[in-house]
């Protein structure tokens, strides 16, 4: 899994900005629309929610051919048997989530600056979120990345970068050149009335700029 995943397209749930009746149905449209992985972030959920929500998508992604991350929590990640995690510079460091989920797991780090970038990739990271490139209001403690330093993280690093924040079909022009192998979206996709075509066309966009092609 770790080493076919295609980062074009992240899509990352929200239960609140989400049009669908459950994350699952959040999941399954975004997949059916292009996604290749598949980021599950919760902040208000029990553990016990959180883990039944992350049991069914693991199943839906493991049907689908995508791959299934968790935001912040290494023991969901395990108890859902997920693809890997997806940790801030707030959470459990990146070489000690290592040494508890194993070599085959997918360790995604938050990076906003070279620094952090480098250190991420150092400590075993195999992926970078890199943002926030535009302001959103989705997350509100973001730090802002410019272009220019998105392709300087790029530069630095032989991992895969995905850059997030704000961006959407109308956005998506700022990846080009920048390095990056994809973007994470939240809004763009699960607050769409049809998720599935939001995705078709925001993952059209995101390798129109990055020069894949589909
Ligand atoms: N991390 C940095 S910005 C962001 C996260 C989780 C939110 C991105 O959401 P949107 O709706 O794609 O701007
Ligand atoms: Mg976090």
């Amino acid at each position: 899994m770790k080493n076919k995943i295609d980062y074009s397209l992240y899509v990352i749930t929200d239960r609140q900005l989400m049009t669908s009746e459950s994350i699952e149905q959040s999941i399954e449209d975004a997949i059916l629309g292009g996604a290749g992985i598949i980021q599950i972030r919760e902040k208000n959920i029990t553990s016990k929610e959180f883990y039944l929500t992350a049991k069914n998508a693991k199943a839906i992604c493991s049907r689908l051919g995508a791959a299934l991350i968790i935001n912040d929590r290494i023991d969901i990640a395990l108890a859902c048997d997920a693809d890997g995690v997806h940790l801030g510079q707030k959470d459990i460091p990146v070489d000690t989530a290592r040494r508890i989920m194993g070599k085959n797991a997918i360790i995604g780090a938050s990076a906003a600056t070279v620094k952090e970038a480098v250190q991420a990739q150092r400590l075993g990271a195999d992926y970078l979120g890199v943002g926030a490139i535009f302001t959103t209001e989705t997350k509100k403690d973001t730090r802002s990345v410019s272009k220019e330093l998105l392709k300087d993280i790029c530069s630095a690093v032989s991992i895969p970068v995905v850059a997030i924040g704000g961006i959407n079909k109308e956005r998506a022009y700022i990846l080009e050149g920048s390095g990056v192998k994809g973007a994470a979206v939240v809004s763009a996709v699960v607050a769409q009335n049809d998720i599935k075509a939001a995705a078709k066309e925001m993952k059209a966009e995101i390798l129109k700029y990055i020069g894949e092609s589909l």
